[in-house]
């Protein structure tokens, strides 16, 4: 469980992330998940404890689907009618609400599928950039009831059937951006009588009040997120939250609120961290690409990864909230609610890995899976079940008091030994889980483990830059939109001088030879060297590309079993411009 305290950004972000013992955990997760119903949940307590929440984008956008006059195009679809995507007027955009028409929206069944997931909570776009309110408004009527042939307010049947369901519900709110409204941020810099608009006019006339409408109209709400603040003055983003606090004083604030006023930290849009984040944080992302529905967007997160992704925010100490984008009819994408649905079973056969569970001692994900802590528990969530018949974990400092293999009828008791700081469970060799196989054990106090990499003897170990000392070079972060919109980041190490490295702790099990990748992007032939602190030094030329991509270097020696640093240096080519992102190691047979 993380421990939640609601001090306001800046405190939180200072509280560890806490992995302290929950007792009885078994008992209010594994038995029943529905425990933790919204209504009886404390302010971020299904934030802090449920771990997994549904986002939802759904707007007059979602109606295009990302074809304008026949044309596709390819990004985050609500952002369709800005400059960058279509260039929609303001004028045009309106007159979407005239055929907007969601005869499939189903309230009930959004809802069962949050709950089928395993989501906790709902948290769905009242206002997006666009300015269209999605509910029903007096402050401003470019909104669902009052434009568009349905004329109903959705956000009635969803904040229903969430509570039917036990669910938290939420409202997403533009607060700076509003693309149609006069004086909106990055809107129409004049009224309708081409007198000239200021972002005060907008905030007074219609953002202030609608706070003070999505605050009111649906009863309890779980949180507010609030998105993009740019650069809009802090007394604005103070009266906000002054609102909601008013209102709805069990409401958590998203921090992209603005000026540290929000009550946690949300990452980068599909930024799921390598490593363990400290305080109260949450990871959101998409089931595709896309955050609202693009017709073209078929590249679904499979369930698995979907676990992986669940799993590895909650394995750093986070909350994941995963977004569908239902289409302009309401529907929300078969291939979504699939994948959705699947993953869902797997949790509620294994609860224990998510809900009310914190981050991983390891501080980072292992070769083979990933690893969540429950009160005195270790879950470990196995995705690349071993062939060998043996499992490895490196560093772990606690003494095992019991290791479960669970299956779908119970479990079975796991042999294990240790060598040299390992632990080595033996494993049949066929996997109880298609997707992600559970091994929980029991510890004899609060887990805690050494979160130096292990080369596991069995598969390949790939090794961030970002886990790297640097020398002689700069490591930094990257980001890029694949897309339009579609956030990738690394942290990589470039701008290499001579004499630069970049070195990697290990801890060894096997001694032996390990083929050594390494992934990196740049410009022509490269030379890189690796060489174990006083051991073997390989080196190779290899070719490179913009993209980031995996070249082979060479076998490298390890002679005896123990922690070694090995240090990676560009040594030839154009140096300054080439980019590493990660060390692999795989066992040579
Ligand atoms: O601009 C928005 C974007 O459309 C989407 O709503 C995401 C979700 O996190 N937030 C903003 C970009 O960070």
């Amino acid at each position: 469980m993380k421990k939640i305290m609601i001090l306001g950004l800046a405190g939180l972000l200072a509280m560890q992330s806490s992995i302290a013992a929950k007792n009885g955990m078994d008992e209010m997760w594994g038995e029943s998940t529905v425990k933790l119903r919204a209504e009886n949940a404390k302010r971020g307590q299904l934030f802090d404890e449920g771990n997994y929440a549904m986002f939802i984008h759904w707007g007059l956008y979602s109606q295009l689907g990302n074809k304008v006059d026949g044309k596709t195009y390819y990004g985050i679809g609500e952002w369709i009618m800005n400059s960058r995507m279509a260039g929609i007027p303001v004028d045009e955009y309106k007159e979407l609400a005239s055929t907007f028409n969601p005869v499939e929206f189903d309230a009930k069944a959004i809802a069962k599928l949050a709950k089928d997931a395993g989501m906790k909570y709902i948290v769905i776009t009242s206002k997006h950039h666009d300015g269209f309110a999605m509910y029903d408004s007096k402050a401003c009527d470019f909104n669902i009831t009052k434009t568009t042939p349905w004329a109903k307010d959705p956000m009635h049947e969803l904040a229903a059937a969430c509570r039917a369901e036990g669910l938290g519900f939420g409202f997403y709110y533009s607060h700076n951006q509003d693309w149609t409204f006069p004086g909106g941020g990055k809107g129409p810099k004049v009224d309708e009588n081409g007198e000239a608009a200021t972002f005060d006019d907008y905030f007074k006339k219609k953002c202030l009040p609608q706070v003070e409408e999505i605050t009111t109209q649906y009863g309890p709400i779980e949180m507010v997120w609030f998105d993009t603040p740019g650069k809009m003055p802090k007394k604005y983003v103070q009266q906000l939250v002054d609102v909601v606090r008013k209102n709805q004083p069990n409401a958590l604030i998203s921090g992209r609120a603005g000026h540290n006023l929000g009550d946690y930290q949300s990452l980068g849009d599909m930024e799921v961290p390598h490593r363990n984040v400290a305080g109260l944080w949450e990871s959101v992302d998409t089931t595709n690409d896309s955050w609202a529905y693009a017709w073209y967007d078929n590249y679904w997160k499979t369930p698995k990864e979907i676990l992986r992704r669940l799993i590895a925010t909650v394995g750093r100490g986070g909350t994941y909230m995963l977004n569908i984008g239902p289409d302009g009819a309401g529907a929300v994408p078969e291939r979504a609610a699939r994948a959705l649905e699947q993953s869902g079973e797997w949790i509620r056969r294994y609860p224990q890995a998510i809900y009310n569970a914190g981050a991983s001692p390891w501080e980072h994900a292992l070769p083979w899976g990933d690893v969540t802590v429950n009160g005195n528990k270790l879950i470990l969530s196995v995705f690349e079940w071993p062939t060998t018949g043996k499992l490895y974990l490196p560093g772990l400092k606690t003494e095992i008091v019991s290791a479960k293999l669970l299956n779908r009828s119970g479990s079975e008791e796991v042999v294990y030994n240790r060598s040299n700081g390992w632990t080595i469970f033996d494993l049949p060799c066929h996997a109880p889980e298609k997707m992600v196989s559970v091994i929980e054990l029991e510890l004899a106090g609060i887990p805690q483990a050494d979160p130096t990499f292990g080369i596991d003897p069995n598969i390949g170990t790939e090794i961030l830059a970002e886990f790297a000392e640097v020398e002689g070079a700069e490591q930094s972060q990257k980001r890029w939109m694949e897309k339009f919109g579609e956030w990738k980041r690394i942290i990589r190490v470039h701008n290499w001088k001579e004499g630069g490295k970049a070195t990697f702790e290990v801890d060894v099990l096997k001694a032996g030879d390990y083929c050594v990748d390494l992934t990196y992007a740049g410009e022509g032939r490269l030379v890189w060297g690796v060489t174990i602190e006083g051991g073997e030094h390989i080196q190779n030329e290899q070719n490179s590309s913009h993209n980031y991509q995996e070249f082979p270097i060479g076998w490298i020696n390890f002679p005896k079993a123990g922690k070694y640093k090995v240090a990676v240096s560009c040594l030839d080519g154009d140096c300054k411009s080439s980019s590493l992102k990660a060390i692999h190691f795989t066992p040579v047979w």
